[in-house]
């Protein structure tokens, strides 16, 4: 109980330092600022855990952090791919106000100008240490990109993150390698790295040339150079030393969290973990081999639930948990075959990733885009209890500056609002729309429990093989979300004035 009204008055102080010199004040103050967690997972989705009512997989981990804290039902990844998705949580904008922040090569240049507001940024500046472990996907660089075998920058280090351990891309994207803040973990410099996503370099065999090397076939594209006997997306050559060993990547991950957790301890922090599960190649470590019985897809979903008690456990053993903010999410919607032969289809039985919402990654559906978000507030605010709220991740940046004490972001923030009363569960209400974003740009509109899907001459299923309905028709969508929640019964004829209504209110949104 005393430490529960601690908690409270240390929020409500936060909150209530409305005049000018807020920010220095909460600086001089005394009080420690919650620590922040934040284990951002990828491709996983809405119907993946169990606490999400997943009867086939049972994730006892992440079920606990929803025991202990506010489970969202109705929350939002910005877009149905990773690279805008993270951009907008990082940025607190919609990704398709930037040019080419669609799912990024291996080699891209960094795609957040550095001159940015940006969450880690706005952390930083409310006295906290930042750093990102695990999966980035947003580029690294300058206008040439990546210079591998050297400094790389500018990159994480350069929008605001103190500390990074980057899986630069994805697992299937070369480079294979970790990037350690400024340079790649292990290279020999004897050893040189090349990384080309045109065309062929070194002679490292390819999965097109050499598929009888492959320890998992491919079933869309992925047939450029095997590293540990998967062929990846683009070619790389050289860094030997440097390569990572794909059933080890989550504990790799782990570690160098716990490491950044035990080394702040004592300051405030905020740790984004990124983690590669559930992502392709899924490749389970020994311990969750063939323990699900849903084959890869399902044993790295145990692998992910065994990362969020390995950090759970840490901040406990630290005495940190009391004053640690815990937030659980994924970066957009679930797909089975995501282009390996992980006999992801197969094995999958009864057990439903998306929950039975349309569509999956990549779409304009919901299931593109409705993600699991679970906040465990420290001493127990929320504990236990569902949110029905309407909540985007690109509100967490407003949200957080505000619980900081950071009372105003600068303007070049246009979509991120403050929603802390929505995050702590005081507010039943939420957002009142989003836009959501498909693999081809800016389409759909939710507003309340309507739901309003722009026109597009696009194809029906997504193209390389999926088997993912985009949600593209030549004719506007409406759905009503509330008594349609799989988006079936397309209303749009019959409600004109309301598709009206609502692609204005679209229209006035892209042109901010
Ligand atoms: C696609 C890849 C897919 C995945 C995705 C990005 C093919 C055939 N498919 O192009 O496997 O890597 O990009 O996923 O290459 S995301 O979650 O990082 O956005
Ligand atoms: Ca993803």
């Amino acid at each position: 109980m005393k430490s529960t009204i601690k908690f409270i008055f240390v929020l409500c102080f936060f909150l209530s330092c409305k005049d000018k010199s807020s920010e220095e004040k909460i600086a001089k103050s005394k009080i420690k600022k919650p620590n922040i967690v934040f284990i951002y997972t990828d491709d996983l989705g809405y119907g993946d855990v169990s606490a999400y009512g997943a009867t086939e997989i049972k994730t006892p981990a992440i079920d606990k952090l929803a025991s202990e804290g506010i489970l969202f039902k109705n929350a939002y990844a910005t877009a149905a791919t990773c690279t805008p998705s993270r951009y907008s949580l990082l940025t607190g904008n919609y990704a398709w106000r930037k040019k080419g922040t669609g799912v990024a090569k291996g080699d891209e240049s960094l795609l957040i100008d550095t001159k940015r507001t940006t969450l880690p940024g706005v952390l930083q500046k409310a006295g906290y240490l930042t750093g990102i472990v695990g999966k980035w996907h947003l580029g690294l660089g300058d206008e040439n990109g990546p210079n591998w075998n050297g400094k790389i920058s500018p990159g994480p280090l350069e929008i605001g993150f103190d500390y990074s351990y980057l899986i630069p891309a994805t697992g299937d994207r070369v480079p294979c390698v970790f990037v350690e803040n400024h340079h790649i973990v292990n290279l020999d410099p004897k050893d040189p790295i090349t990384v080309n996503y045109t065309e062929k370099v070194g002679d490292w065999p390819t999965g097109k040339e050499n598929p009888e090397l492959l320890r998992m076939k491919t079933s869309q594209g992925h047939n450029n150079t095997i590293v540990n006997g998967i062929s990846r997306i683009g070619y790389m050559t050289g860094g030997k030393t440097a390569l990572w060993d794909d059933e080890t990547i989550p504990m790799e991950l782990v570690d160098k969290s716990k490491k950044f957790i035990n080394s702040n301890k004592n300051q405030p922090f905020f740790l984004l973990l990124s983690t590669h599960d559930i992502h392709v190649p899924r490749i389970a470590n020994k311990m969750f081999q063939g323990k699900s019985g849903l084959g890869p897809r399902g044993d790295v979903i145990l692998q992910l639930d065994w990362t969020v008690n390995e950090i759970v456990k840490t901040l406990k053993e630290q005495n940190l948990l009391d004053n640690t903010i815990i937030v659980f999410s994924s970066d957009n919607g679930p797909v089975v075959d995501d282009g390996y032969q992980d006999q992801a289809r197969e094995l999958l039985g009864n057990h439903k990733p998306t929950a039975g919402l349309r569509g999956g990654k990549y779409s304009a559906y919901n299931g593109g885009t409705k993600i699991p978000l679970i906040i465990r507030w420290p001493n127990g605010k929320g504990k236990g209890t569902v949110s029905n709220a309407l909540v985007s991740q690109v509100d967490f940046l407003s949200s957080f500056a505000a619980l900081t004490g950071i009372e105003k972001v600068k303007n070049d923030v246009i979509d991120s609002k403050n929603t802390l009363d929505v995050l702590l569960g005081d507010n039943k209400i939420g957002r009142t729309a989003i836009v959501q974003e498909s693999f081809m740009g800016p389409v759909s509109y939710l507003e309340g429990d309507w739901k309003y899907i722009e026109p597009l001459d696009g194809p029906k299923l997504v193209p390389w093989g999926p088997i993912i309905e985009t949600g593209f028709q030549t004719e506007p969508q409406l759905y009503h979300l509330k008594e349609d929640i799989n988006e079936q019964n397309n209303l749009a004829s019959k409600y004109p004035e309301k598709v009206k209504d609502l692609r204005e209110k679209l229209f006035n949104i892209k042109k901010n």
